[in-house]
């Protein structure tokens, strides 16, 4: 049984790879920052299974322990994180079973992670097994902090004090404004990146690219991007010009 889901985590954890490298590959870029993977421990399988009251039985297990093959990505932003899900969405031997979006909707402790329980086939010598693996995408920020939380509550068996709690959700705010952030900064210089205007330089002769924001800035006179003679053309402006 543990070894289909390790066979389970394997596929995932190569689909999630050739994604990875394809995007590295193609925009130097990728939203996928890391990926790591467990297989649940017998034991903590099995103290789960006994905190949802089951059947210590393999069927029951089975079917109400969703995470004992897990696969976690992390991202550096809150757009990458649903950006991988759809694309694990959209491959067809994925089957999506369960769809918990603890980012729209944090828990109460101020988790955040957007969980995915997908079903995916592996071929076995004589049949295909569709083997359950929980996915959970977070930012590193979400991970910082789940991490820590994590090992908080294991050192307080529960029974994290509330202060500490308080602390956490104020941290758990934090790190959601720190996403939010971010990814504002990311998108504004995305978008100066793709509408840049030459400024051309009056000592040097040539031509530099410059965002068009900045380009208006320092020549506001500038309604649309400076043209760009040919190099053996090229005038020399005053500076009264810029
Ligand atoms: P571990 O040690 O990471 O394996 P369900 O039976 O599906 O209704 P379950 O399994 O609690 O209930 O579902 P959920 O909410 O999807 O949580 C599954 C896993 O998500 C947990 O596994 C954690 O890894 C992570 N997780 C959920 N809530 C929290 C949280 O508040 N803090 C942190 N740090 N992680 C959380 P395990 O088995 O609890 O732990």
């Amino acid at each position: 049984m543990m070894l289909q889901y390790k066979f389970g985590i394997d596929e995932i954890m190569t689909k999630l790879n050739i994604l990875r490298e394809e995007f590295s590959h193609r925009d130097d870029y990728s939203p996928i920052e890391h990926v790591s993977s467990r297989l649940k421990s017998p034991e903590s399988i099995l103290a789960k299974a006994v905190r949802k009251g089951l059947e210590p039985t393999i069927e029951q297990i089975a079917a109400e322990v969703h995470d004992i093959a897990g696969v976690r990505v992390t991202c550096s932003f809150i757009s990458d994180a649903y950006r991988v899900y759809d694309m694990l969405a959209a491959q067809n031997d994925i089957k999506v079973l369960q769809v918990r979006d603890y980012i729209a909707a944090p828990k109460e402790n101020g988790y955040q992670s957007l969980h995915m329980l997908i079903e995916v086939p592996v071929f076995l010598s004589e049949r295909v097994h569709p083997v359950k693996v929980e996915v959970q995408i977070r930012t590193i920020a979400m991970d910082f902090w789940a991490s820590l939380e994590h090992k908080i509550y294991y050192k307080y068996e529960g029974q994290v004090p509330e202060t500490l709690l308080a602390e956490l959700r104020d941290a758990a705010a934090t790190a959601n404004r720190l996403d939010v952030t971010m990814e504002r900064l990311h998108d504004d210089v995305k978008a100066l990146g793709s509408s840049t205007g030459r400024y051309i330089d009056p000592n040097k002769a040539g031509a530099i690219e410059l965002p068009d924001t900045l380009l208006r800035t320092f020549w506001p006179q500038a309604d649309a991007p400076a043209p760009v003679p040919a190099p053996a053309e090229l005038p020399r402006l005053r500076s009264s010009d810029v």
